[in-house]
């Protein structure tokens, strides 16, 4: 019989993608948390064996043998491949490259650095960073096979440093999502959902994107009279049982 087995963390947004896809294809799962705020348990050596470069989510798909997937929009598409539950996918092949283009758009959205430039507190994020910046490194001198990986994770830590603070990079960001949002919008014109009347993998990456901009405080965008089909669509989404069992949260992370 299958298991699965999902390495995450609760307000991670890559891992609400993956446990809101989990929910909706109606499968039964065990998660692992990774503390990635306080312990940087991403940084351990066991843990990069499975996901090379130190990041959650990470799903193993057990069944006689064990299979690693990485990477959420990879990961969500592997669960709308199994063949045990609900549908996410469309029948249409046009359908389908539609769900695929909205999966791309959404997951281009550089959620990780909007956040960092937007937690309440920049001297918290900061010490995160560090924190991981200083792990990866005390980790490269214990474990010098592993060394390329950890070369890998402080250029990422190091990255989110440079970049949250930089004001053009940020609104390009803000610029690219705003064209995906109009995007979405459209395929909402007329339909409950972004592909027509059925619930798709397209939605679900979507759902935990409007949620998480609504952290960020992007207001703006998710108002009646800039996007009113997102904004009507995200709550009723969030009406939807699977939003609470997923735990897709509204919440920062503090530490
Ligand atoms: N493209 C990857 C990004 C994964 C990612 O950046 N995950 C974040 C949490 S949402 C993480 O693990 N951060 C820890 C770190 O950067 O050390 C995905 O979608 O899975």
């Amino acid at each position: 019989m299958m298991s699965l087995m999902l390495h995450h963390h609760p307000l991670s947004v890559c891992s609400m993608k993956v446990r809101l896809a989990l929910e909706e294809k109606g499968l039964a799962w065990s998660g692992r948390v990774i503390d990635i705020v306080q312990k940087q348990e991403q940084l351990e050596p066991w843990y990069l064996k499975l996901n090379p470069k130190g990041v959650i989510p990470t799903l193993e798909v057990r069944n006689g043998t064990t299979q690693v997937v990485t990477n959420s929009a990879d990961i969500i598409r592997h669960i709308a491949s199994l063949s045990e539950g609900n549908g996410l996918l469309p029948q249409s092949e046009s359908d389908n490259k539609l769900v695929n283009k909205l999966i791309n758009l959404a997951d281009e959205i550089d959620l990780q650095i909007l956040s960092y430039a937007r937690h309440p507190s920049m001297e918290k994020s900061e010490k995160i960073l560090n924190a991981r910046i200083n792990k990866s490194l005390l980790m490269a001198e214990q474990h010098p096979e592993l060394s390329s990986n950890y070369v890998v994770c402080v250029e990422r830590s190091e990255k989110s440093k440079t970049f949250r603070v930089d004001e053009k990079h940020i609104k390009e960001i803000e610029q690219n999502a705003l064209k995906s949002l109009t995007f979405a919008e459209e395929q909402l014109q007329g339909n409950s959902f972004l592909i027509g009347d059925s619930y798709t993998l397209a939605d679900v990456i979507w759902t935990v994107v409007l949620s998480r901009l609504d952290l960020l405080g992007y207001s703006e965008w998710l108002d009646e009279k800039t996007f009113p089909q997102l904004t009507n669509y995200y709550s009723q989404m969030q009406n939807r049982r699977s939003y609470t069992l997923a735990q897709v949260q509204n919440e920062w992370w503090d530490k």
